[in-house]
Formats: structure tokens, C-alpha cells, sequence
């Protein structure tokens, strides 16, 4: 075997893991900051993500930021300065709660805020996310959060689109979702191959199964036939199709 000289920071940027038969995995780390944790335990428990979890082929956790406050009514938000509607989540909870979370891993992961202001999630930024070796998740309630701490502490700002929730509970477990099934092991290999392949930048094919006739609709004939060819051939053109009429800008 090869030395390699970046193998201690990397195993501690890195959750390890190790396998039967002697084989070692990087595992990514995601951490949800949050003041709902059972709302996000209950997300990363199940599906494709829990099982991935199970696997231990990613390390999925929510921490509650009012862990962090010292306050003995556990508050961690008070009004504007400046008067207005609603409530602030104060700076100190959640650079506390970060810190802890560095301090733990021995490393500073990637700190992304989930906001309506930040620009809206792509599968490219997915991607590029789902390489890192770690990645921490705050979420924002109430009427948003102190601008100072997004200052000190956020890397980037990240939406999942253009529509009002009411935190950032949902698009972090969105951001999870997608970043999960891109890691090595979690989709099976064709499943993530067909990701890839040559039929990328079109809608998929409609899809059929049993019974063959059902309350008079019928599978496709070319579909019940046999014949491969003829119906690579036949999802090609569906493909094709069902693009230019549903997603015609995904052509341009
Ligand atoms: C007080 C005015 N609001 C602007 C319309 C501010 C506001 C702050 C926080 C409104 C909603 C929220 C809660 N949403 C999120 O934290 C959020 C979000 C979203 O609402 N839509 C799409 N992506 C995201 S990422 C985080």
C-alpha cells in the first residue's frame, strides 16, 4: 500500500467508517440547527434517508439551538430592534450551538442558512454540497434571525423556491433528501446510474405494471411485446415527447 500523507485530516474531516472485510468509508456529516428536532427526526428516520442513516452511510442529526440559550425560560428570541411584527432568534443560541457542533467534529463544516433570500437549490448545488465532508443546517423561525450572527458565521443562503413557509425546517430536510441519495452506496447502482445517463435533461418515461388492463386501460402493446429494441425505442420518443409538451424550456 501507498502512503498517503493527507490520511489523518481527512479521516477527522470525514465520519469513518468501517466495514467487514476491512474496507473503510468516508461517511458525510449533516446537522440540522433547529428548534424543531422531532420534526426533523422524524423525516431522517424513514424512507430511502432513514435507511441510508441505518446503513450508516451518512450521519443525519438535528440539534436544538434552545439547548443553547441561558436563559432560565429558554428563550431564544426577543423583538426588533426598531419595532415591527413578530420576534428575532437571537445571535448568541445559535453561534453557541454552532461552536458546540465544531467543537465536537474537530472541524467547521460548511454553515448554510435556509432562507428565502438565499438563491434557490439546483441539483448541480446539491451536488457540489453531497462532495463535502460535513455541512451544518440552520434553520430560521419566527420573523427571521439577527443579521449579525448570518454575518459572522453563515457561508451561504439557500431557498428551495419562490413561496412563504413558515421555517426552514422543510427545505433542510429537502437539502438532506436530495444531497443523501447522491452518496456513494445509498441508491442502487442502476438507480443511480440512470441518473447519469445519456437521458439527463429529459422527463422520465411513463411507466406501467400489473395487472396489464386495468378498469379498460391498457399497458402500452409495445411494452407487452418482447421486443428490447422497440422499446428503448418507444421510451426514447416518450421521453422526447413528453418534454417538449410538459417542460418545453428544459429543450431550449
Ligand atoms: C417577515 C417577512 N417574511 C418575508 C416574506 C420573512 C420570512 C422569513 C422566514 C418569511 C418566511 C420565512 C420562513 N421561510 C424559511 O425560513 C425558508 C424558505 C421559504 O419560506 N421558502 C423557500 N425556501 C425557504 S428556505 C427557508
Amino acid at each position: 500500500m501507498h502512503p498517503r500523507p493527507s490520511a489523518a485530516p481527512l479521516q477527522r474531516a470525514w465520519g469513518i467508517r468501517r466495514k467487514a472485510g476491512g474496507r473503510i468509508y468516508l461517511i458525510m456529516k449533516i446537522e440540522i440547527l433547529t428548534l424543531f428536532p422531532e420534526m426533523c427526526e422524524a423525516v431522517l428516520g424513514e424512507s430511502i434517508v432513514g435507511r441510508a442513516r441505518k446503513q450508516g452511510l451518512v450521519q443525519l442529526r438535528a440539534r436544538n439551538i434552545r439547548d443553547y440559550t441561558p436563559d432560565k425560560h429558554r428563550r431564544v428570541d426577543d423583538a426588533p430592534f426598531g419595532g415591527g411584527y413578530g420576534m428575532v432568534m437571537q445571535c448568541q443560541p445559535i453561534a453557541d450551538c454552532f461552536r458546540a457542533l465544531c467543537e465536537e467534529w474537530g472541524e467547521r463544516p460548511r454553515l448554510v442558512y435556509l432562507s428565502p433570500q438565499g438563491k434557490t437549490l439546483t441539483q448541480a448545488k446539491a451536488k457540489e454540497l453531497a462532495g463535502l465532508p460535513s455541512l451544518a443546517l440552520l434553520c430560521g423561525h419566527y420573523e427571521g434571525v439577527d443579521e449579525r450572527v448570518i454575518e459572522a458565521l453563515v457561508d451561504e443562503e439557500i431557498s428551495i423556491g419562490d413561496y412563504v413557509l413558515t421555517g426552514g425546517e422543510l427545505p433542510a430536510l429537502v437539502l438532506c433528501d436530495c444531497i443523501t441519495r447522491l452518496l456513494p452506496g445509498v441508491l442502487a447502482a442502476d438507480a443511480a446510474f440512470a441518473n447519469e445517463s445519456h437521458y439527463d435533461g429529459l422527463l422520465e418515461y411513463p411507466q406501467y405494471t400489473r395487472p396489464a388492463v386495468w378498469e379498460g386501460r391498457e399497458v402500452p402493446e409495445v411494452l407487452l411485446n418482447g421486443n428490447h429494441a422497440l422499446q428503448e425505442k418507444w421510451r426514447r420518443e416518450q421521453m422526447e415527447e413528453r418534454t417538449r409538451r410538459k417542460r418545453p424550456e428544459m429543450l431550449s
